[in-house]
């Protein structure tokens, strides 16, 4: 995390990853703009800043292109990462195990080894998206992810719905230690109220 900017608050990288075509793009602009943007598959990447609650480091968040091709240079962005959000589109089953491959594989990175991930599990506006529970197992994270605080929150970037929280899930996990933000998960998990936010309940577009 570096300081940046005239009041020297603190700002953050956050880093969406995800296969083509997960919503990586939509969902970055439905989240800055409210706008339901046209995309085309990303070329490099995108970048936006987005504000946070006063407490809380800004956020730099890079959508970086996830075609084939592109995948290679996602380790270029992982040096100043604090934060990582992986994408997956619930509703494509038959591209679920390539999802599972490259997430396990930037999962492996050493340079992201500490680093907090939501998952969030996109598109639950299509019927028969898979759940957040059924992606977990399919996602195999719970084994992928141990001894790392991380989280999987349903959202739709169509919609706008869950992206806030997964926002706000992000920037908990990168304030909190990694044995009490793990005790919350457990707990959040258990309770089952995914749709509910973990950290405070302000309608603010802060995270
Ligand atoms: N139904 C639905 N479609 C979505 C959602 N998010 C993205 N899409 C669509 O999925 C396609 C790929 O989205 P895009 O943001 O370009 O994916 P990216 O390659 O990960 O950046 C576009 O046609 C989007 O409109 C969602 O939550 N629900
Ligand atoms: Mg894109």
């Amino acid at each position: 995390m570096g300081v940046r900017g005239s009041k020297s608050k603190k700002q953050a990288q956050v880093l969406i990853l995800g296969l083509d075509g997960s919503g990586k793009t939509t969902l970055l602009y439905k989240l800055k703009y409210n706008e339901s943007v046209v995309t085309v598959p990303t070329v490099g990447f995108n970048v936006e800043m987005l504000d946070t609650d006063r407490s809380s480091p800004s956020l730099t968040v890079w959508d970086v292109g996830g075609q084939k091709r592109m995948r290679p240079y996602w380790r270029h962005y992982y040096a100043d990462t604090a934060g990582l959000m992986f994408v997956v589109d619930s509703w494509d089953q038959k591209r679920l195990d390539e999802a599972r491959g490259e997430l396990h594989q930037v999962l492996r990175s050493e340079s992201l080894k500490e680093v907090p991930l939501v998952v969030l599990a996109n598109k639950q506006d299509l019927p028969e998206a898979l759940s957040p529970d059924a992606l977990c197992v399919k996602l195999d994270l719970r084994r992928v992810c141990e001894g790392r605080a991380w989280f999987i929150q349903p959202c739709s970037a169509t919609t706008g719905m869950g992206l806030e929280e997964g926002f706000r899930r992000i920037v908990y996990l990168m304030k909190t230690p990694l044995k009490q933000a793990q005790e919350d998960i457990k707990d959040k998990m258990r309770s089952n109220s995914w749709g509910k936010s973990l950290l405070c309940s302000t309608s603010q577009k802060s995270f």
